[in-house]
């Protein structure tokens, strides 16, 4: 079930005004006063925002006073102090789904772009070919609908954009974030989050792309079971305290916008040369598999369209656009 839909704006203005008022008890009158509510409604509303997790200490003469607000990615909560300018000002939350991805395309046509499909837990949470996704309680599960005029063959290049908008964003809490191509970020050698582009489109006409966004923000390694417990990490034990997830979603979406309007309005050669100072991969030894076959060699630069160029034992170059990549 989506929650909040029909929540009005009061529910948001309550809380910023509990937030702003800083410690200080606000009478239920004032409140009410203040957004044109009865003291009664007032009432409701509180016992909404507790039900939801935030913790309102209420005295019956004094009024209402705002102790702690809860780690949900409540979409009141992300709207607050959202600095992009389109990505996120729609936002679809739920409290559980099956997959982010899915209920994005399954709104995609009427949506607007930039719109946003956030998830506490996905059920059936999936990775490139089908592969399983984890996605328990604390991460950041997120699926980004967007609406470019551009042609079918520069889609690839979404991924590095997202790409780079998410390491950027990670680095600035004081990790090293790094992308393993096509679609990884790492710290060190462990996994912390995948990207799945998706998209709609007829014949060279792109209807719509789903970037769908799995960040181990706040999950228990113990949640990670498994194969999985090996080869990933989450910011929570990078970091050694949890993050705090709206404003990391906040910076998150501001990023992702800024790197997008680069890519619809600058060369992309911008976005390569970030790309390649944030890559895990280039220089390496590695070792990819594709559907068709298997390619071994350095891998030594990227394309236009995101291809990984390896320079093979032979000195061949050859542009690999998808695979699993291994480092060797
Ligand atoms: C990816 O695929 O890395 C893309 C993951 C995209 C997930 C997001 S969450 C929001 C949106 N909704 C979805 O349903 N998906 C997107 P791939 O490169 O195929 O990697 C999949 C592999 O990563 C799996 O086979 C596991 O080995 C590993 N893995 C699974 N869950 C993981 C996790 N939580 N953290 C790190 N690695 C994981």
């Amino acid at each position: 079930m989506e929650v909040g839909i029909f929540v009005s704006n009061k529910k948001s203005e309550i809380i910023k005004i509990l937030k702003d008022s800083e410690g200080k008890t606000i009478s239920g009158e004032e409140l009410g006063h203040r957004i044109g509510i009865s003291r009664t409604m007032v009432w409701k509303y509180m016992r909404l925002l507790v039900d939801e997790g935030y913790g309102i200490e209420s005295s019956p003469k004094r009024g209402y006073l705002l102790k702690s607000v809860p780690d949900l990615l409540n979409r009141d909560e992300i709207r607050m102090g959202l600095r992009s300018g389109f990505i996120g000002q729609q936002i679809h939350y739920f409290n559980e789904l099956e997959s982010t991805n899915i209920t994005a395309k399954e709104l995609a046509y009427g949506a607007d772009d930039g719109t946003v499909v956030i998830a506490e837990v996905q059920k059936k949470g999936r990775g490139r070919l089908g592969r399983e996704w984890l996605s328990p309680h604390g991460g950041i599960w997120i699926s980004i609908i967007l609406k470019p005029t551009i042609s079918l063959t520069h889609v690839s290049r979404l991924t590095l954009v997202a790409g780079v908008a998410i390491a950027k964003s990670m680095r600035k809490l004081g990790v090293d974030a790094r992308i393993k191509w096509p679609n990884d970020i790492l710290i060190g050698d462990k996994k912390v989050c995948g990207i799945l582009t998706e998209v709609n489109a007829e014949i060279e006409q792109v209807d719509y792309i789903v970037i769908g966004i799995g960040i181990n923000a706040n999950v228990d390694m113990n949640d990670l079971i498994g194969d999985v417990k090996n080869i990933a990490t989450t910011l929570w034990s990078e970091i050694g305290k949890p993050i705090d997830r709206v404003s990391f979603i906040q910076d998150l979406l501001f990023d992702i916008e800024q790197e997008y309007i680069k890519f619809m309005t600058q060369s992309f050669s911008g976005i390569l040369d970030e790309w390649t100072s944030l890559s895990d991969t280039i220089g390496r030894q590695i070792t990819i598999m594709t559907p068709y076959n298997i390619v071994e060699g350095k891998a030594v630069g990227i394309t236009d369209d995101g291809a990984l160029v390896i320079k093979n034992s032979d000195g061949r170059r050859e542009d690999i656009m998808a695979g699993l990549c291994i480092y060797t």
